[in-house]
């Protein structure tokens, strides 16, 4: 592990506030010390990093790129300095200068690149690959802004811009020189024949300039420095000139800021198809920018395409990127001259596809016009290889016409011509992944089930997983703390050895300093909660968590639902419960979400109420902390006592959160939807709370739905149902939940609120009565610690290393 030297390390703070910022240690504001602090930490980065890239160059190896619209980093200052093992000394050396160390840590603001799971995987995944020295690296795009701040003013969500731009990143290294061009609108003059040939048809389309920025990626150990690159875009300064030139300024100026608006904002929605013109330019550009890079890269050692997928292997993040397959094959064909089946060999033998959904409204698909007007060429290469890959079905399947219709990458609907982006990704690939067990199954059965009986040694799984680096060490060092007094730091790469913490669950000294950390999590919690909303929460109390995007299917209003239903047994029933507790909420809604939105309004309805009712709020309060990203996860997880994962079974990918939180010792009540499955399966029955229907019930539940039914069998449903669409909770907006009510009673209930309320409602109580048996939760949360290893991020990459991308540590 490095070390630093106090003294050089001072020497070059105070010359970065004073040459870099222009200040004295005196004048100097909180964002320049914030900023100087990071400068002088990127040293000891920067020495690394340039050694990493020698030793890949030198060994010519195989690297891994991959390309994600999102990548979800949080806060890096922390854990560059825990990775590089200088974080103490680091604490030290800054505190003694006189400064604030931990006050400068909570000071960094989130990199908020993206949505959710999907963009926290993403980083997640470069984190495992730096720790275990493997060359692999991300392409993303540097949006100006990241995902909206919300806040929440008289119970509605609001957003406000996130303008990170602004805040200038000391870890962004804007790389002069290394731009890449990118071609875009135009038209094909002659589209008849000459596809597979050198062609040159693509004429009148104007350019785009994508300008790398990168973050370094700092491996633990601090061997191994990988990098994240993320593009701008730029307007081109010689395209402008021809129409300066033309005498045409205000034309010119509008290309100009139509070009830079590419890489403007990220889009706000998670799981949703937003089907905008410039989200598919934004996409192609990523694409372009990546392909453009990697190539370079590769020619850079190679001089013909040979041994092209021996040393390249492009994972996609979900179908976002998927144009990798059709700007790869025009890069090889148009600009390399490399003949169509070598350049489908090549290409196919390289790429990946991991799907992340199977829920339609989030399958991609992209009006024809779009990619004619914005990618014409391209949209010329996905004809080809539909045509192709279409005789072949037809020629493979004779006796049954429907096939084509079903497996088309270009699809008629009504006239209507659409791209399906799944569809290229599959055809354009050789590995398809999903992300949990169940949900790489039903990606076979459910989803593409023609895709998976053409090529079934396409398909496989892996399962997610998250960096220990980060949830546990970053955001619990307590804990942290006790794992290395017990077992030492061996688990920290290899994260199954907490196991070896099982030994000790008989010990009551050590349940005790387990509880006792649990317990200071929870105060620091409260103090946020305190600090963001001014409620008071009672950290005896169980502190049941419920954090993630707002979504129906992640049903946090079957959460407000059981809510309502012990606060009705409390104020109605006069049921004392055995426990208090606090139901904690936070996540997003995207924008345009009106339900989503709606809940939230929900929850923070519940609370005024609940929380002022004194017959109530000793036993039961409702708190909703606005704002929820990484940063405040770091703090919410390692403070929960209980962890909901209740989404509709069939309906989440996999999830992340659920194993954060069991690796911090909180215990899930959940669906078997998902990771949830596996983390069963590794903690044991008695140590998760699952409840609710599976997922093959839901379809028929669906089918034979008939709320009428529901509602008579059961008074407490039917209370708390009337209480939905009644003013209880929103006495000053008569009405307004109404179509909560609406889209459970008589909307068809899609999401199976209502035939889970009472199985959801019954681990609820079994649970609350759990807990008031401290030491045996204890055990519980130990057995939650000990055995979720299988969930480390490195295992996850590990895998793919090794099945899909055949790629080795370096180290
Ligand atoms: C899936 F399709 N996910 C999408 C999407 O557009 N955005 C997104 O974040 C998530 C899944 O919902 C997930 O189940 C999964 O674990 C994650 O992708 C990473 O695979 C929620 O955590």
């Amino acid at each position: 592990m490095a070390t630093i030297d106090p003294s050089r390390f001072r020497s070059t703070l105070l010359s970065i506030v004073r040459y870099g910022f222009g200040r004295t240690m005196e004048q100097a504001t909180k964002v320049d010390i914030f900023n100087s602090v990071c400068f002088a930490v990127r040293e000891h980065i920067i020495d690394r990093k340039i050694e990493t890239e020698k030793r890949y160059a030198d060994n010519d190896v195989k690297r891994m790129h991959y390309i994600s619209m999102e990548f979800l980093t949080g806060p890096l200052l922390a854990n560059n300095l825990i990775n590089l093992g200088i974080y103490d000394e680091c604490r030290t050396i800054v505190n003694d200068i006189g400064l604030d160390f931990d006050d400068l840590i909570e000071f960094e603001p989130d990199p908020a690149l993206g949505n959710g799971g999907l963009g926290r995987l993403a980083a997640c995944f470069l984190d495992s690959l730096a720790s275990m020295g493997m060359p692999g690296f991300g392409y993303g795009i540097n949006y100006d802004y990241g995902l909206f701040h919300q806040s929440i003013i008289g119970g509605y969500q609001h957003e406000r811009p996130d303008f990170w731009y602004n805040k200038s990143s000391p870890w962004l290294m804007r790389m002069s020189g290394e731009k890449a061009m990118v071609p875009v609108f135009g038209r094909i003059e002659d589209s008849e024949d000459m596809v597979g040939e050198y062609n040159p048809m693509w004429v009148e389309w104007k350019l785009i300039v994508g300008r790398p920025h990168d973050i370094a990626v700092v491996g633990y150990g601090g061997k191994t420095v990988n990098r994240l690159r993320l593009f701008s875009a730029w307007a081109s300064e010689d395209f402008d000139i021809q129409i300066f030139n033309e005498g045409d300024y205000y034309r010119a100026l509008e290309d100009k800021i139509r070009f830079e608006n590419i890489s403007k904002i990220l889009y706000p929605s998670d799981s949703r198809d937003s089907g905008k013109e410039l989200r598919l330019v934004q996409e192609y550009f990523l694409v372009a920018c990546a392909v453009h890079d990697i190539v370079s890269i590769y020619l850079n050692q190679h001089d013909s395409f040979d041994m092209f997928h021996e040393k390249v292997a492009i994972q996609l993040n979900d179908t976002h990127p998927a144009l990798t397959v059709a700007e790869l094959m025009r890069v090889l064909i148009d600009l390399h001259f490399v003949e169509w089946d070598d350049a489908w060999q090549i290409t196919t033998r390289t790429l990946g596809y991991t799907n992340h959904t199977l829920m339609p409204e989030a399958l991609e698909t992209w009006p024809m016009h779009i990619f004619k007007k914005v990618i014409p060429r391209h949209l010329q290469i996905i004809q080809e290889i539909d045509r192709r890959f279409m005789s072949m079905i037809k020629e493979k399947y004779p006796d049954d016409p429907e096939k084509p219709r079903r497996m088309s990458i270009v699809i008629d609907n009504n006239g209507e011509k659409n791209i399906r982006m799944a569809h290229l990704a599959i055809v354009g690939s050789h590995s398809v992944n999903g992300v949990a067990a169940i949900h790489s199954e039903l990606v076979k059965t459910r989803l593409v089930p023609d895709f998976y009986d053409l090529w079934p040694e396409k398909f496989n799984n892996k399962t997610n997983g998250v960096t220990p680096r980060r949830w546990i060490l970053r955001a619990n060092p307590l804990l942290a703390q006790l794992v290395c007094d017990t077992i030492g730091d061996g688990w920290i790469l290899d994260l199954g050895r907490l196991r070896e913490l099982e030994a000790h669950c008989k010990e009551t000294a050590f349940l005790e300093r387990l509880l006792m950390i649990k317990r200071k999590n929870k105060v620091r919690l409260a103090s946020i909660i305190k600090e963001t909303t001014y409620i008071e929460v009672d950290p005896e109390s169980i502190f049941d968590i419920h954090a993630k995007r707002l979504h129906e299917y992640k049903r946090q209003l079957l959460n407000a639902m059981n809510i309502i239903h012990i606060y009705f047994q409390i104020r109605d029933d006069n049921i004392i419960p055995s426990v208090p507790r606090t139901f904690i909420f936070g996540g997003k809604a995207a924008p345009g979400y009106f339900m989503a939105k709606l809940v939230i309004r929900f929850i923070h309805g519940l609370a005024e109420i609940i929380n002022k009712d004194s017959k109530a709020n000793e036993w039961l309060k409702v708190v909703f902390i606005p704002d929820y990203r990484v940063s405040l996860a770091e703090k919410m997880i390692p403070g929960a006592d209980v962890s909901e994962q209740i989404s509709t079974a069939g309906m989440e990918a996999s999830g992340t959160g659920n194993m954060k939180f069991a690796m911090n010792g909180a215990i899930t009540i959940g669906t078997l939807d998902g990771a949830n499955i596996e983390i069963a399966g590794e903690v044991g029955e008695e140590n998760i709370y699952i409840f609710g229907h599976k997922v093959d019930e839901i379809e028929s539940l669906r089918r034979e739905h008939d709320a009428d039914r529901f509602l008579n069998s059961s008074p407490a449903l039917k209370r708390v149902m009337d209480a939905v669409r009644s003013d209880i909770f929103c006495p000053d907006e008569p009405g307004i939940f109404k179509p909560l009510y609406d889209s459970i009673v008589h909307g068809g209930d899609y999401y199976c609120h209502m035939a889970d309320f009472q199985s959801y409602t019954d681990a609820h109580s079994r649970l609350a009565n759990d807990y008031m048996d401290r030491h045996n939760w204890a055990v519980k949360s130990l057995l939650n610690i000990a055995r979720t290893g299988k969930f480390s991020s490195d295992r996850t990459i590990k895998e793919y290393a090794e099945e899909i991308w055949k790629i080795k540590s370096q180290i």
